[in-house]
């Protein structure tokens, strides 16, 4: 059986056997990988503890599979191409073989470093070659990684460290993105002051400006590297053994850390993979994500490499030097497979039409889309202006917590329909359910989506706290997996996802909960309450807008309060979580039981006040008004 699939009938079987016979679809496509020993039995799983374990006690380390199992067909065949923040510095490449060799000696320089199979390892760092080897050397040598996107806060990382108890932290000096610097070692000095696990850092020299260097705890990378040799063996690892933790944003306060395991994860990294952007052996592949997000885990790394292809990674932002960057790295490295998130479409697309006409992206043959719902004028945009209506758009819907793409149409296989990502990947079973939890078998209809079956890919738990795990994504319809997402499903079958019905906002497909922003928020002295709501925003999907009650003894004008309440949330999650509209109140609406009517202040957010539904619960409808006469 190969597997990846040609065609729609192709699909249309897979999935049926995928259904009829799970364990057999999958214990099939885990044959194609390397593993020291084969698994017992392919899975164990119930929905009410969580349990789920897939191919138990398999034994095998993804980078063997990453990057040994190519040496011999594809060891001189690029594996990894850098492209610097500034077009005029000289890009990078590195192939299969010299990634190999990269990845094993910084694996050696965590080893003399004291880290351990099971240890976690925090890496904070821009988007450079080395956080790419570091991923892998953790990988390497069975230590848990933990990436935290390069834009969160001090606080933000030492919460994460904390939770985790990391003992190594991999940084760099500094990093450059678009015309902003970053003293990213001093955002970490900053954090770790508060981590008392964390016993080593080690820095990536990237900008070269002075940083500050603790005696005994902080060592250069490039100078560990000298002690080390090129060859590092492979810590064998349990299938069920934690791969990584990548902490996410849910509806209560504390981001939670989502655990993923070595087996599942990369049977299911691999197989999405190959199948929805129909990777072709000579493919050149880009996934625009940061690998602090899942989709950079997934897509940017695990996926394309588990599969022996070439992939992009891209240390700057799409409009510097100007909105034209993207497409003129398409043309520059002939990228065939392009995927990235619809707020960096819409912002292009607002940008101007002549930045795209300047280039040929003759290469293009697949796109893709994730991290939000895109619009139907943003999925034409790009389809005709970017894929001159000869690429595909594959609009792939999936979470942090599912590891791999979950719906999605596979490029130039499956029927497309914009704003849709179309029919589950084989081995994966949706429903929807209403209010009750009765599943809704009709279609044209809408629903809260839920998964009836477990696959390879899924979270096992969040990090020290397995009850946290259940409560969020298993509690609430009995016997199903719950994703947070409301969708319909269209008459042929087709799924378009409407968006989180949790209190999360998804702001340029990053996840916030509110509760999250208003901790933030409320950590400011004049700040009495406050309450967060999303509400559309043309480019970025959600806009964030916060209603807050300042103390009134507070001398203070309005710009200077809000000034102070941006700077609190900068501080506690980080620049990417800045509210976009601020408005200071009186009071908030509460009901008499004193819970916040978040429905109310979301219409006012979204400029609908005409008909705000029933409000003969508020303890004081004249709050109401006074929010009305005051929305921004
Ligand atoms: C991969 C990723 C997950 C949430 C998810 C949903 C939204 C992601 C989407 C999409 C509509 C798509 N989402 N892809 N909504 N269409 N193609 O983004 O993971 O950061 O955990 O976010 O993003 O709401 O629940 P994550």
């Amino acid at each position: 059986m190969s597997y990846t699939i040609k065609s729609f009938d192709e699909y249309q079987q897979a999935y049926q056997e995928s259904i009829q016979n799970p364990e057999g679809f999958w214990a099939n496509i885990a044959e194609q990988f390397t593993w020291q020993q084969k698994w017992d039995k392919v899975l164990d799983w119930n929905f009410e503890e969580p349990n789920v374990k897939w191919f138990i006690n398999g034994k095998l380390n993804i980078t063997e599979n990453c990057l040994d199992r190519h040496l011999k067909t594809r060891g001189n065949k690029l594996a990894l191409i850098w492209e610097p923040n500034d077009p005029k510095e000289r890009y990078v490449r590195y192939t299969y073989r010299e990634l190999h060799e990269k990845v094993c000696m910084i694996a050696n320089v965590l080893r003399n470093n004291g880290v351990k199979k099971g240890d976690r390892v925090c890496i904070y760092m821009p988007m450079i070659p080395e956080l790419a080897f570091s991923v892998l050397a953790c990988a390497r040598i069975g230590a848990v990684h933990s990436v935290i996107f390069a834009g969160f806060s001090a606080t933000s990382m030492a919460d994460r460290i904390n939770d985790a108890q990391a003992t190594v932290v991999l940084t760099s000096d500094g990093l450059n993105r678009g015309t902003k610097q970053i003293p990213v070692k001093r955002v970490v000095d900053e954090a770790i002051a508060t981590c008392p696990s964390v016993q080593k850092v080690i820095v990536v020299e990237r900008t070269g400006w002075a940083v500050n260097m603790e005696e005994g705890r902080d060592v250069w990378l490039h100078e560990e590297l000298q002690k080390v040799d090129k060859d590092c063996t492979a810590e064998i690892m349990d299938a069920e053994d934690p791969l990584f933790i990548l902490y996410t944003s849910g509806s209560t306060g504390k981001p939670k850390g989502v655990v993923h395991t070595c087996g599942g994860y990369m049977v299911y990294s691999d197989y999405t993979f190959r199948n929805v952007f129909q990777y072709q052996e000579s493919d050149v592949y880009w996934c625009t994500a940061d690998i602090g997000w899942i989709t950079g885990h997934t897509y940017l790394l695990y996926g394309p490499l588990l599969t022996g292809a070439t992939t992009l990674m891209f240390e700057g932002i799409p409009t510097f030097p100007d909105a034209g960057r993207f497409w003129q790295v398409v043309d520059k490295h002939g990228v065939n497979i392009f995927y990235t998130a619809p707020t960096a479409i819409r912002s292009l697309m607002a940008a101007g039409l002549d930045h795209v006409l300047s280039y040929s992206l003759d290469s293009l043959k697949v796109l893709g889309s994730v991290g939000e719902p895109i619009n139907e004028e943003a999925w034409h945009w790009y389809h005709i202006h970017v894929g001159k209506e000869r690429c595909p758009v594959v609009d792939t819907w999936w979470q942090t917590e599912t590891g791999g793409i979950m719906i999605s149409a596979l490029a130039h296989v499956s029927p497309l329909k914009p704003s849709h990502a179309g029919y589950p990947l084989p081995g994966i079973q949706p429903i929807l359910v209403d209010q009750s939890g009765e599943e809704i078998k009709e279609n044209e209809v809408e629903g809260y989506l839920c998964m009836k079956f477990p696959w390879p890919g899924m979270i096992r738990t969040t990090y020290g706290d397995h009850e946290r795990c259940r409560l969020s994504y298993f509690a609430a319809y009995k016997g199903l997996y719950f994703t947070g997402d409301g969708a319909k499903r269209d008459k042929n079958g087709m799924y378009r996802i409407i968006g989180r019905v949790d209190d999360v906002i998804n702001v340029s497909g990053h996840r916030f909960g509110t509760a999250e922003i208003e901790n933030a928020i409320n950590q400011n002295k004049h700040v009495v309450e406050s309450a967060v709501v999303g509400y559309p925003h043309e480019i970025k999907g959600q806009g964030i807008y916060a209603f807050v009650i300042c103390n009134h003894d507070d001398p203070g004008n309005e710009q200077y309060l809000r000034d102070e309440i941006i700077e609190s949330v900068v501080a506690e999650i980080g620049k990417i979580a800045k509210p976009d509209k601020i408005q200071i109140v009186n009071g908030l609406p509460k009901t008499r039981s004193g819970k916040i009517m978040r429905r109310i202040l979301r219409k006012v957010a979204e400029g609908e006040t005409s008909n705000l539904g029933d409000t003969s619960t508020l303890l004081d409808p004249n709050v109401v008004d006074e929010i009305i006469a005051g929305a921004l």
